[in-house]
């Protein structure tokens, strides 16, 4: 079988098949270890010359390089994360354009695939994996490597009309028509990928499925990102910690947890979940001194003015909700910025009655389908879930919320919390099947599959 490389923005070796956290990192570790390959990306290190360093694990060659001030600041921290970030995520309002951050992105795409080209056979099998990395399969196309090359992108797929907003987009987004396949997490947003191709690239629909545009012939398909169910179960099954003393009366009563873990960023939805928390207990007073929420919300691309507002904006109405409600012996929310390791995170799953996964927006969301496949099938908990998270077109069994609806998310919250035994179980033996019949081992596979299957990429015409 043909060789897999798999390019990704960030690339962290792993030693003695330790990985960290969820999703991408375990789904493409799993698939470079059953054929061996190459994982080539960028080490984290900035202010580097770019050059090129190898580690082998097993089967598994990794080849990282660190990026230099300039290609960081324009590449990473502009293009990708202050201008494509916040408008995948449908928040123009945020998102700043400059074109020298754009040239920085394309440089440092095409700097990419001439160091990966040397390391290349013939038949091997490219994967390249989300947003900062769009043009990479049309910067190898210009240096000659014509190896098949399928793209994942994470993150939602916006309307062409949210798109359009990117200044250089036909210059772009064009450069999408390169890879042979490119799969996406939700039929929505396979649909809005089409819709630009047909409306901004004049492209066609074929027969067969396929798309033809700009002079090329290729795939769009949908490959939701799973979970291994089974091996959360048993994290889960295997946390031995104490329950912590959040969720404790000071007479050692336990009172109902709620609990939210998200990356601290502003397509989660923190704020509007903090206030829906506060009509919780404001329109519900029953459950004043009776619930606690913790939410854990690690801070990132902390370099990124946005993340430092977004930052402060929670910290303020954190404390506007605890100053105004807790009392000597009870503290409604508990708010964490911290890392915690894998095993704990299940257990703490495991022990809240409530799951609130309530992005404004969102690619999947695995915390959603972490927290369902982490409860005890004799007794779980419920999860309340945006409708804006690529996770509910697959998790209709929880309670779908419109997180912009802060009353609505608070009744969703009452609900969750008084839910009897009978209708919980349902919805979780529902969401089960779900997650079983989507799994990790299935995203990759499907991905892979049709990848090495579907034709190389044609050259129909001259380009656009
Ligand atoms: P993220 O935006 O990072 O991912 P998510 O899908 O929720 O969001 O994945 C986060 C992962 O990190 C989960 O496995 C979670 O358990 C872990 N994690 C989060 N907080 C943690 C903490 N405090 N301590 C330890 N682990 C923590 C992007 C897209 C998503 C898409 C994924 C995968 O934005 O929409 O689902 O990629 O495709």
């Amino acid at each position: 079988m043909s060789r897999l490389v798999v390019i990704s923005n960030r690339v962290a070796p792993i030693r003695e098949g330790k990985v960290a956290a969820g999703g991408l990192a375990v789904g493409v570790y799993d698939a470079l270890r059953q054929n061996g390959g190459i994982w080539f990306g960028w080490n984290g290190e900035v202010g580097q010359n770019p050059e090129t360093a190898c580690e082998s694990a097993g089967n598994i060659t990794y080849v990282t390089l660190g990026l230099s001030k300039p290609d960081y600041n324009e590449y990473y921290r502009g293009f990708s994360n202050a201008t494509l970030w916040p408008i995948f995520h449908y928040r123009i309002d945020l998102a700043r354009y400059s074109r020298a951050e754009y040239l920085g992105y394309r440089r440092v795409n095409a700097m990419l695939a001439e160091k990966l080209k040397p390391l290349l056979r013939p038949d091997d099998i490219l994967w390249v994996h989300d947003y900062h990395l769009i043009p990479f399969a049309a910067a190898c196309r210009q240096l000659g490597i014509g190896n098949r090359i399928g793209f994942f992108l994470h993150i939602p797929f916006p309307t062409t009309e949210v798109l359009t907003t990117v200044p250089p987009h036909r210059d772009l987004f064009q450069t999408l028509c390169d890879y042979d396949l490119i799969g996406f997490q939700t039929e929505s947003d396979r649909m809005a990928f089409q819709d630009y191709v047909c409306r901004e690239l004049d492209g066609l629909i074929g027969t067969d499925g396929s798309l033809t545009a700009c002079g090329r012939n290729f795939r769009a398909g949908v490959y939701p990102i799973g979970v291994m169910p089974d091996e959360i179960r048993r994290l889960a099954d295997s946390y031995r910690g104490r329950r912590p003393m959040i969720g404790r009366t000071a007479e050692g009563k336990l009172r109902k947890t709620l609990i939210s873990v998200d990356r601290l960023d502003y397509s989660k939805g923190l704020v509007e979940r903090f206030l829906a928390y506060e009509q919780l207990l404001e329109h519900y007073p029953e459950h004043r001194r009776n619930v606690e929420l913790i939410q854990i919300a690690p801070t990132s691309r902390t370099d990124v003015k946005t993340y430092q507002a977004i930052r402060k904006q929670l910290e303020t109405v954190a404390g506007h909700v605890n100053g105004r409600l807790a009392d000597l012996d009870w503290m409604p929310l508990h708010y964490l910025n911290k890392s915690l390791e894998r095993r704990t995170l299940m257990g703490l799953f495991r022990t809240a009655n409530v799951g609130l996964v309530t992005p404004l927006r969102d690619g999947m969301n695995l915390v959603a389908k972490e927290y369902v496949a982490a409860q005890n099938p004799a007794d779980p908990g419920v999860l309340v879930l945006s409708r804006f998270a690529g996770a509910a077109h697959e998790l209709g069994a929880a309670l779908i919320v419109n997180p912009y609806d802060c009353l609505g998310m608070a009744e969703a919250m009452d609900r969750a919390l008084r839910m009897p035994l009978e209708e919980r179980k349902e919805r979780y033996e529902d969401m089960m099947r779900a997650l079983r019949a989507a799994d990790l081992d299935a995203w990759r596979d499907n991905f892979l599959r049709d990848l090495r299957t579907f034709g190389r990429h044609r050259v129909v015409t001259a380009s656009c």
